[in-house]
């Protein structure tokens, strides 16, 4: 599939203009990276939090600083640095204190385009994640950062030109933080987003949701709480998330980003035995003998109250034991899960799907060879190597006009990183006769289902299926 779209952005960059030929170089150049994993959501939502989590390092900023209004691009590489890029194309080092970015970038926030970060992190090998200021928030600045970090810079929503000229840069996949599902700005958001972004923008197949901060919901196990908000959510917002799951990255960020030591542990032990109203009277009433107040506030933080609270009941095992506590109850493990099943596994089909739409811009520009230019992208189109992209567009159709549907589960199934008997609903030991045999018949199931349906987005999802098993009956069968 890749090869088939790196040969397309050669053929096609004689029949653009200059712009056109940038956007099909700088596309053919993604093909070859990490799947770009756009972390969205309003300010204060607990992004850069998370994306701490997931980096496994405290390298974003949370909180107020200059740093949390730009975008930034976390990517995979040595040696370990920082660059600005600014508007006016130039660029600077950005130096990093003690693994750190500083809170000062030196120069306005408004000149900066984005700051890109190389880190020799794992989690960086697969996804390359872009940290947004925020959209739907109180300042329109963060809102124009967040739309160019997913549709590229300056983009203005309606514009096609601006988009096809900077999509290149964009993310092929998002990752939307909800803060509290109950609130109807948070929703709202949601459609803000889709209507900035468009087509560009989330949809079931490229994006999956995180109900944030769950150790802040009320109630006796606030992650409870938290998990059933989030499976109402994902019910609620089928057509823009294809799952939702609710995880704490404070938590996650306490446990991998080695804010805690031994002595912090012996410190919450010590305290295991008063009682949570003690604790809250704590800048009243004494500390117990050995408390330093000043560590207990820093812990407080770290931890959140939730975090603290429960956590020095887990630290009887040292710091190992609170450590292990804090990562399996932060949920970080069901996001990554998420990211990965949903996201990396069709990484190649996002990044193929998102090079057709901007190669399609690109061709749609004055100065291009237009229809030569779209023939060429129609004929990469109906090649069997990029038929994964049909099936993800079908998909993402059929979620949101008939998302009750029967063929969106085989579709799914069909679609998924995995064997060409799993596809076939047959074991792993099927002979490939078996398998071509039962490919042709749900081929034929499919286009019969493809004429009786009702809804459009049904008879396409039909037709789809039905070559998709066409095509794994050639596969096998040659
Ligand atoms: N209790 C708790 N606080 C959090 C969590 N995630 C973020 N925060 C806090 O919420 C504030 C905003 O977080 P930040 O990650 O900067 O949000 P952003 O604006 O979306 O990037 C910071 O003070 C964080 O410490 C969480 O999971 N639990
Ligand atoms: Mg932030």
């Amino acid at each position: 599939m890749t090869a088939r779209v790196a040969r397309l952005c050669d053929d096609i960059a004689p029949l653009l203009d200059a712009d056109g030929r940038d956007s099909a170089a700088a596309v053919r150049d993604g093909l070859a990276e990490p799947l770009r994993l756009a972390v969205v959501g309003r300010v204060k939502a607990g992004k850069s939090t998370l994306v701490n989590a997931l980096v496994g390092r405290r390298i974003a900023p949370t909180g107020v600083g200059e740093c949390t209004r730009t975008v930034t691009w976390y990517r995979y590489g040595a040696p370990e640095r920082a660059e600005l890029e600014l508007r006016d194309g130039s660029r600077r080092d950005l130096p990093l204190r003690g693994g750190r970015m500083p809170d000062q970038l030196g120069v306005p926030p408004e000149r900066v385009a984005r700051i890109v970060v190389h880190l020799q992190a794992a989690a960086l090998r697969e996804q390359t994640v872009i940290d947004t200021p925020g959209l739907a928030t109180l300042t329109s600045e963060n809102e124009d950062a967040t739309r160019a970090a997913v549709l590229g810079a300056d983009a203005a929503p309606d514009d096609a030109e601006q988009v096809s000229r900077y999509a290149a840069g964009q993310a092929e996949a998002v990752l939307f933080v909800f803060r509290e599902s109950e609130r109807k700005d948070e929703l709202e958001f949601l459609d803000q987003f889709r209507a900035a972004t468009g087509e560009l923008g989330a949809s079931a197949i490229n994006a999956v949701g995180v109900l944030s901060q769950a150790d802040q919901f009320a109630g006796t196990d606030p992650f409870d709480v938290a998990d059933g908000q989030a499976t109402r959510l994902a019910v609620a917002r089928a057509a823009h998330v294809s799952a939702v799951v609710a995880a704490s990255g404070l938590l996650a960020e306490a446990a991998r980003t080695g804010r805690l030591s031994e002595s912090d542990a012996r410190l919450l032990a010590g305290i295991a035995d008063l009682s949570e109203q003690r604790l809250r009277l704590r800048h009243s009433l004494p500390l117990p003998g050995g408390t330093d107040p000043a560590e207990l506030e820093r812990l407080y933080r770290v931890l959140g109250v939730h975090g603290l609270h429960q956590g020095r009941h887990r630290c009887g095992g040292g710091v190992h034991q609170l450590v292990q506590w804090l990562e399996s109850v932060s949920g970080i493990a069901r996001v990554e899960d998420l990211v990965r099943s949903r996201l990396l596994s069709r990484a190649h089909a996002l990044k193929a799907m998102r090079a057709l739409r901007v190669l399609t811009h690109a061709a749609n520009r004055t100065g291009a060879d237009t229809g030569a230019a779209l023939g060429l992208i129609e004929q990469a189109r109906l090649d069997p190597a990029l038929h994964p992209v049909r099936e993800l567009r079908a998909l993402r159709s059929l979620v949101a006009e008939a998302p009750a549907s029967p063929l969106r589960a085989e579709l799914e199934r069909v679609s998924a990183d995995t064997t060409d008997p799993a596809r076939t609903g047959l074991p792993a030991t099927a002979t490939p006769d078996d398998i071509a045999a039962a490919a042709r018949r749900c081929a034929a199931a499919a286009q019969t289902q493809a004429a009786f349906a009702m809804m459009p987005a049904e008879a396409e999802a039909g037709r789809v299926l039905a070559r998709s098993y066409q095509l794994i009956a050639q596969r096998v069968r040659p």
